[in-house]
């Protein structure tokens, strides 16, 4: 059957059960757009195309599918390039399709050209520019193919107008691709290894990360840390792959980790650390990070391993399928921990709990944020997908609101993109329209894609945005205070629109609080509306995020808010 380009991509979206495409037309893209006119796929105009590539992005991570987003040459490809970056860092399977303009015009200096696969080689898992009809639909086919094998990750297709124009015959049973599935085998001797540590550890820890999300592994991160009564912490990446209202769950590590969570790292004497990648963020000074401790690192990625930190006892494989090797194995070889020692260790751990819990001032006249964020807890039951923003507002979310399943706190890790949460909000909820999907959100970084508030409120995608609004660049400024003495160096916010109003004028509705007391009557009241939702607290204006960790410190030396010290 003589296809022409634009109805192979079409035909292969659907083939790949493709169900949203979130785009932004243009001239190097008109003839798909014309395509999509009369399809049956789901298109979502967005007002920008990085809120494109961020709602592809937030719709994978929440559904473990592979994220698309359609965008026109030039311009439109190179606004992509942010949310390409973001979803690189965080290893999230996209698949980004860009205009090109006519191959006999690449390299002319034409009209909206640019070499999108050059700016976007190193941010790409891979990227492909094809060069003639032929080319297309294997090509197409191995861009979804590479998105979701092994580590996951962004691929990038580029698409000529005049390649999109061509006919060919189109038969899906002779479509042939490269293989990248990478095959694992059973490791006896490092299952052997793995269990004469455990038995000789008396303080063991697991480090859960993203990797265990991405490799659907949490149920069996789980079931061993049950089993073996192995307490858990997290990376910011890792949040939800272990229940955040388990008692063996010591909350975040790193940076603005717990400090009980800080001081089990330093303190253990065999950290378990699976499908994460130590982020500096989260190591703090590599050379005494976890100084104490042999560690085992499990990762399908055999750059990860050895990388920052040397690990003893490297594992390169899924995360799901090792660990269910692992628990088979101290299963069959009757591992059990010593009782008393188990005690001994979950006992101190207690007793830095009980020391250093996270806290914040509970008999504010302001609003402080942290409130928030425990009453959207308390009001939800965590039943809710939460998207971040970043800054502040990330940080006391992922302090404060326990995560229990994975998948549902979507922020930008890696990057730390500003501007993330409200289209991967979008992309969120409208994979998922029967869940309560809420941005928590800081005021510097919601404006930096408030344009697709028009997205939600176009297509009736009723997400929540609970924005605190501290009229600052809130976490910029913390490190002012505490760096820069007080030198508020461009980082005040006053000068914003009134958020209620702006709300209204995109047609979703605004409300705001203003004291303590309206916090609880205002989010409920926001949950329950049937539409999309912009609730502005005003908080506490010089609100720090604590426990710190000062960069070029240990990760054990913490910077503490004086409430928290019991
Ligand atoms: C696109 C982008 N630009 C700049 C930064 C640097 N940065 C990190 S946090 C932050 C402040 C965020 O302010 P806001 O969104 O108001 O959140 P808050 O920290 O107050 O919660 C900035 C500017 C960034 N992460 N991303």
């Amino acid at each position: 059957m003589k296809l022409k380009g634009t109805q192979i991509l079409l035909k292969i979206l659907e083939e790949e059960q493709v169900e949203i495409i979130f785009g932004y037309p243009g001239g190097s893209v008109l003839d798909i757009y014309d395509r999509l006119y009369s399809s049956k796929l789901r298109h979502i105009l967005v007002r920008h195309e990085q809120g494109a590539v961020h709602a592809a992005d937030g719709y994978a991570r929440a559904t473990g599918k592979v994220g698309v987003c359609l965008v026109t040459s030039g311009p439109g490809a190179t606004n992509t390039v942010t949310g390409i970056a973001t979803a690189n860092m965080d290893s999230i399977p996209l698949v980004v399709f860009t205009g090109q303009v006519p191959t006999h015009l690449i390299g002319n200096d034409a009209f909206q050209e640019c070499d999108i696969t050059g700016i976007t080689r190193p941010c790409t898992k891979h990227n492909f520019l094809v060069r003639n009809i032929e080319e297309l639909a294997p090509t197409i086919k191995e861009a979804f193919h590479i998105a979701r094998a092994g580590r996951p990750g962004p691929v990038l297709v580029d698409l000529p107008k005049n390649v999109m124009a061509a006919e060919i015959d189109y038969d899906p049973d002779k479509i042939t691709i490269r293989n990248y599935e990478t095959f694992h085998k059973p490791f006896p001797k490092k299952m052997a290894q793995c269990y004469e540590m455990l038995l000789h550890a008396k303080r063991p820890l697991i480090m859960t990360g993203g990797g265990v999300i991405l490799g659907k592994a949490a149920a069996e991160l789980t079931a061993l840390a049950r089993k073996y009564q192995i307490p858990v912490t997290g990376t910011l990446m890792g949040l939800g792959s272990f229940p955040g209202s388990d008692p063996l769950w010591l909350g975040m590590l790193g940076m603005h980790g717990t400090y009980y969570a800080n001081m089990a790292v330093s303190e253990c004497d065999l950290l378990i650390a699976v499908g994460v990648r130590f982020d500096d963020r989260v190591t703090g000074t590599i050379e005494t990070f976890a100084a104490n401790a042999q560690i085992v690192q499990i990762d399908i990625d055999p750059s990860s391993i050895n990388r920052n930190i040397v690990v003893d006892l490297p594992i390169v494989d899924e995360c799901r399928p090792a660990l269910q090797i692992m628990l088979k194995y101290l299963t069959e070889h009757n591992y059990a921990p010593d009782k008393e020692e188990r005690r001994a260790w979950l006992g101190q751990i207690a007793g830095w709990k009980e020391k250093v819990p996270l806290s914040y001032c509970r008999n504010s006249q302001v609003i402080k944020p942290q409130h928030v964020i425990e009453t959207l807890y308390k009001i939800t039951q965590g039943n809710v997908i939460i998207t971040t923003e970043v800054g502040q507002n990330q940080m006391w979310t992922a302090q404060f609101f326990p995560f229990d399943q994975p998948n549902t706190f979507i922020s930008s890790g890696g990057l730390g993109t500003m501007g993330y949460g409200l289209p991967a909000a979008i992309g969120v909820k409208s994979a998922l329209p029967d869940r309560q999907v809420v941005d928590i959100a800081g005021d510097g970084s919601l404006q930096m894609n408030i344009q697709e508030l028009a997205t939600a409120a176009q297509y009736k995608i009723n997400v929540k945005i609970v924005l605190l609004n501290n009229n600052y660049l809130g976490m910029v400024r913390q490190w002012q205070e505490l760096f820069y003495e007080k030198r508020y160096s461009f980082t005040d916010m006053t000068y914003a629109p009134d958020f209620v109003k702006l709300a209204e004028a995109y047609g979703i509705v605004g409300l705001r609080a203003t004291k303590p007391e309206e916090v609880e009557s205002t989010l409920r009241q926001g949950l329950a509306i049937d539409k999309p939702v912009l609730m502005d607290f005003h908080v506490a204006r010089e609100e720090c995020v604590y426990p710190m960790v000062r960069p070029g410190a240990s990760i054990s030396e913490m910077t503490l808010d004086r409430e928290m010290i019991n």
